[in-house]
């Protein structure tokens, strides 16, 4: 079971122990991520405090089991290197993946979900509020693609969130029989997830930082590629992406530099052929869904993040990510994939989209809001110019249209 775990609550737990007695398991391993953004929050805890946490969450069950592997890493981990890891380590264990059932959706944006697939049998916990009907299609659509094993846990209605959790611990509230109680302890030892203004000082937030800024001289080598690379307008309009991201990434807390260099290169491959873009994506095996090839102006988000790694020495998973999805969105994206996303679209060279003013605002009131109503526009301009609309962008405006309550 792998997760941010920021912190590990009694909703885990649950599901964990759900698991283990339905599907008769042998134990739970719980893999605490690594420095991950994953999650839209100015402040996920360091890895090692994370792992201790959950490891004090477990430590009277026997059968549940922390594992370091994630955290020992530094950097983004990807799931199937992960699950690779574990089968290459341990070949006579049978893998289960357990997921919350909205990663369905997502699971075809990681990193080569065959492998996931291949490695484990997903159990993917389902909560009352869940379209079963939704679920089922789409666990059927993965059977049928890519052989995945897949079984659905119900797992009732608990809205218990490590977000909430997080809410009632800055906000002096009780977290008491949400949490358990050695970790409730850790956390008030440690003072951990106190109010902004007292924590502005805690080690955490450096630490943090520290994990995969870039220095002002990358960003300039940066700079100085893209003027080669792009043609002047691109290069302006990429300026423009940069120091909007960096702006989006101080109003959510995100690190600044990581922002402005995503930013910097999203649109690396935008000016080099399409036949070169479509040569990029073969040679490294990146399969083109039918959409790409018919429109090959969105080739040039995934040609980037293979010539961002390749070209441009960038080996941060989360930033090559943020460059792959730009064009289309993705569900479940990251807190920088949305910076980058909106950025695009309302940096200050723009000027066509249809009321860009309120787009602008919203982009620093409401972050998913603003990516809905990005993403319901360009759908709209999209039927009305009778341009094929990518499955990947509809899905990501169902799936963030479903999170905001149905806009
Ligand atoms: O590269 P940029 O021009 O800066 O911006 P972008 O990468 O977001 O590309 C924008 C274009 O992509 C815009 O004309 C709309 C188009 N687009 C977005 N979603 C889809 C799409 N085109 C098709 N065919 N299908 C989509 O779903
Ligand atoms: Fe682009
Ligand atoms: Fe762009």
């Amino acid at each position: 079971m792998g997760g941010t775990f920021n912190p590990i609550h009694i909703g885990h737990l649950l599901l964990a122990e759900n698991a283990y007695s339905v599907f008769g398991l042998d134990e739970v391993l719980f893999l605490p991520s690594g420095c991950s953004y994953m999650k839209e929050q100015s402040c996920i805890l360091p890895a090692g405090i994370r792992l201790e946490m959950t490891r004090l969450a477990v430590a009277d069950n026997p059968h549940f089991r922390v594992s370091p592997l994630e955290t020992d890493r530094t950097g983004y981990s990807y799931t199937c290197e992960t699950l690779a890891q574990l089968c290459r380590e341990h070949p006579d264990t049978d893998y289960f993946f357990l997921v919350g059932a909205d990663s369905l959706f997502a699971i075809e944006t990681w990193k080569d979900p065959e492998l996931i697939f291949r490695y484990a049998e997903i159990l993917a916990a389902v909560r009352d509020d869940c379209d079963p009907v939704r679920l089922e299609a789409q666990a059927e659509h993965l059977r049928r693609i890519y052989g995945a094993r897949i079984r659905l846990i119900p797992s009732g209605s608990m809205e218990i969130s490590s977000s909430e959790i997080r809410k009632r611990l800055e906000d002096g509230r009780s977290v008491r029989y949400l949490v358990p109680a050695p970790v409730l302890r850790f956390i008030r030892e440690k003072g951990l997830y106190r109010q902004e203004r007292d924590a502005k000082s805690t080690p955490e937030k450096t630490t943090l930082s520290s994990c995969t800024g870039f220095t002002s001289r990358k960003l300039s080598e940066l700079r100085r590629d893209m003027e080669k690379a792009l043609e002047r307008k691109r290069y302006e309009h990429t300026l423009g992406v940069s120091y909007t991201a960096a702006a989006l990434a101080m109003r959510y807390g995100y690190d600044i530099s990581r922002a402005e260099a995503a930013g910097l290169l999203h649109d690396c491959a935008k000016n080099l052929t399409h036949e070169k873009q479509q040569h990029i994506c073969q040679k490294h095996h990146i399969p083109l869904t039918p959409a790409e090839r018919k429109n090959p102006h969105l080739l040039h988000a995934k040609a980037g993040r293979c010539l961002a790694r390749e070209k441009y020495g960038i080996t941060d998973g989360e930033l090559l990510d943020s460059i792959a999805w730009h064009t289309t969105g993705r569900p479940e994206m990251t807190l920088l994939d949305k910076i980058i996303y909106i950025a695009d679209y309302i940096e200050p060279g723009r000027f066509q989209a249809p009321g860009l003013d309120e787009v602008r605002r919203l982009a620093f009131q409401d972050l998913d809001a603003c990516l809905v109503r990005i993403l319901e526009d360009t759908l709209n301009y999209l039927a009305s110019s009778h341009i094929e609309i990518d499955p990947m962008t509809q899905q990501t405006y169902d799936y963030y249209s479903d999170k905001n309550g149905g806009i």
